[in-house]
C-alpha cells in the first residue's frame, strides 16, 4: 500500500461522515459560515470524489453567524431506503435532521431536535428500529427521527481516554455481535486522535480498546497532522475503511496549514475484534484533480459558496456571472462573494472581470479578518491585505478601462534554513493577453492560515463586488 501525503477530498472538507448504498459511497462535511451548507460528494472507489450537491441549500444562515460558527460536523447514514443527515447549527437552530431518497437533493427538513443538546450528533439504529442520537461529551438519547422528539433522558456513555480533552465526533456502529463507539479526542489540533470502545448494546457498557488511540499522528514527523474526527464504512468486498480529517502544515516552525482540514482515507483491519487503522492510503490509484474552468453558461456548480446567504447574483448578461455589491468590503460579513475552496498547495487562478462602474475583484479568504485581494475600480488595480486588525493597500497602479484578467499564483515556499519561513507565497497581478502575470504584490501566505487566523475553516478563492455591479466572464482554477 502506497503511503500517501494526499487527501482524497482536498481543501477545506472537515469532519467527514460517510455511508454506502450498494456500490455508491457518499460523504458529507462541515461548512461553517458558508452557503450552501454541508457539501455532499459521491464516489465509487473511496478515492475519487465528485461533489453532487449541498444539503442545506435553501435556508440562509443567520446574518450574525460568526466565521467558524454555523454548521458543524454532520453524520450521514443510509437506513431503511433513505439517506439521513444530522448536523448542528451552533449559531442558531441547534441540532437538525434532513432526509432524502437522492443525496444529490433535494433534501427534506430541517426537523429540529431542540431537546438534543451537544455538537457532533450521530445517528444509529438498533435492529428493533430504535434510533440513538449520540453527541460529543459523550452522551446519548433515544429519539424519534421523524419528529425530532426525544424518547427518554440523555445518558453519559463513554468519555474517551481519561485525561484526554474534547471527546467528540462520536459514531456508533453494530459490527458483528458488538456495538463500537468511535471517538475523536485530544482536540482538533496537533493532539488529535481517534479512539474506540465496544459494548454489548448501543448504550454500552463500553470497554475501551487496549491499543487506543487507534489513530493519531501526534508527535510524529508525518506530513499529515491533526488526524482525527473519523467515520467507518465497509466496502462491498467486505473490507473496512476510515475517512478522517487531517491537515498539511507547511513552512518552518510551528508550521501553518492553509487549506483547512481535509478528508483522508485509511484502511482498517480487525484484530481480535478491534480495528487496526492505517497507514493513510490513497487506495488503488493516485488522486488526480483536474483543473477546473467555469464559464458561467448555466446554473452555478455546487462547488461555489457564498457567505451566510445566497449571493446577490443575476443572469442579466448571458454567459457572465453578475454580482451586485452588498457589504462595502471583504471585512463585512455580508459582502457579495462567490468562491470555491483552494484545494491544492500550489495553484493558479485567473478570472476575467468587467468592473463596469463598480468595484470588485479576486480574493483569497480565510475569514473577515484575514484575506488578500486584487480589485479594480475606475482604471486602477489595487492589492489589499487584511491581517487581524490591520488593513492596508499593498500596491496600486493604473490599468486600461474595461474588462481585465486578474490572477493569483499560490506557490509553496521553497525549503530553506530559515526556521521562520512561511508555508507559501501569493502573487497577485493583472494578466496580459499572452498569459503573463504582471505582479502587483507578493504576500506571505502564513497570515491566511488557521494557525494565525484561528477557527475551523480553510482558504477559499473567489470573486466579489464591493460597490455597484461587477461581472465575471469566467474563472479558471489550475494546478
Ligand atoms: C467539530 C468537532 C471537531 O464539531 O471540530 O475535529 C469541530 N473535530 O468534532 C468543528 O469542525
Amino acid at each position: 500500500m502506497r503511503v500517501i501525503t494526499e487527501p482524497v477530498v482536498a481543501g477545506f472538507h472537515p469532519d467527514p461522515s460517510i455511508c454506502r448504498a450498494g456500490d455508491d459511497y457518499y460523504l458529507a462535511c462541515s461548512s461553517f459560515e458558508y452557503f450552501p451548507g454541508v457539501p455532499i460528494l459521491h464516489s465509487r472507489d473511496l478515492v475519487h470524489w465528485t461533489q453532487i450537491g449541498n444539503v442545506l441549500d435553501r435556508v440562509p444562515l443567520r446574518a450574525d453567524t460568526p466565521s467558524s460558527g454555523g454548521i458543524y460536523a454532520p453524520t450521514l447514514r443510509h437506513h431503511d431506503g433513505r439517506f439521513w443527515l444530522i448536523v448542528t447549527n451552533v449559531s442558531g437552530g441547534g441540532n437538525q435532521l434532513y432526509t432524502t431518497i437522492d443525496p444529490a437533493g433535494p433534501w427534506s427538513g430541517p426537523v429540529p431536535l431542540p431537546e438534543v443538546a451537544g455538537i457532533d450528533p450521530d445517528l444509529a439504529w438498533d435492529t428493533d428500529g430504535t434510533c440513538y442520537c449520540t453527541v460529543a461529551g459523550v452522551s446519548q438519547v433515544r429519539i424519534d427521527p421523524s419528529t425530532g422528539s426525544v424518547l427518554g433522558p440523555a445518558r453519559r456513555i463513554w468519555s474517551g481516554t481519561p485525561g484526554a480533552k474534547a471527546p467528540e465526533a462520536p459514531h456508533l456502529y453494530r459490527i458483528g455481535s458488538w456495538w463500537y463507539l468511535l471517538l475523536a479526542e485530544g482536540g482538533t489540533e496537533r493532539g488529535h486522535a481517534v479512539s474506540v470502545a465496544r459494548g454489548p448494546s448501543p448504550s454500552g457498557p463500553f470497554t475501551p480498546c487496549p491499543s487506543n488511540p487507534v489513530l493519531t499522528h501526534r508527535g510524529t514527523d508525518h506530513p499529515i497532522q491533526n488526524t482525527g474526527h473519523a467515520d467507518l464504512v465497509q466496502a462491498p468486498d467486505g473490507s473496512w475503511w476510515m475517512v478522517l480529517l487531517g491537515v498539511r502544515p507547511g513552512g518552518g516552525t510551528p508550521g501553518w496549514h492553509v487549506l483547512g482540514r481535509e478528508t483522508f482515507l485509511a484502511p482498517v483491519r480487525w484484530d481480535d475484534g478491534w480495528p487496526v487503522v492505517g497507514p493513510l492510503s490513497s487506495g488503488p490509484s493516485p488522486v488526480v484533480d483536474l483543473p477546473v474552468r467555469d464559464d458561467f453558461d448555466g446554473p452555478l456548480h455546487p462547488r461555489w459558496v457564498s457567505l451566510r446567504r445566497p449571493p446577490d447574483v443575476t443572469a442579466d448578461r448571458p454567459g457572465w456571472l453578475t454580482l451586485h455589491a452588498a457589504g462595502g468590503s471583504l471585512d463585512d460579513p455580508d459582502v457579495t462573494l462567490v468562491a470555491r475552496r483552494q484545494q491544492h498547495l500550489s495553484c493558479r487562478v485567473r478570472t476575467l472581470l468587467d468592473p463596469g462602474t463598480g468595484r470588485g475583484g479576486l480574493v483569497v479568504r480565510l475569514d473577515e479578518d484575514h484575506h488578500y485581494e486584487i480589485e479594480v475600480f475606475a482604471g486602477t488595480a489595487t492589492v489589499l491585505a487584511r491581517i487581524g486588525p490591520l488593513r492596508g493597500v499593498v500596491a496600486s497602479w493604473s490599468v486600461p478601462a474595461g474588462p481585465v484578467v486578474l490572477g493569483v499564483d499560490v506557490t509553496p515556499a521553497q525549503p530553506s534554513d530559515d526556521p521562520r519561513r512561511g508555508p507559501d507565497v501569493l502573487e497577485f497581478g493583472v494578466v496580459a493577453p499572452d498569459g503573463t502575470l504582471t505582479s502587483g504584490a507578493t504576500l506571505d501566505g502564513r497570515y491566511l492560515s488557521t494557525e494565525v487566523a484561528g477557527g475551523f475553516t480553510g482558504r477559499v478563492i473567489g470573486m466579489y463586488a464591493v460597490s455597484g455591479t461587477v461581472r465575471f466572464d469566467w474563472f479558471d482554477y489550475a494546478v
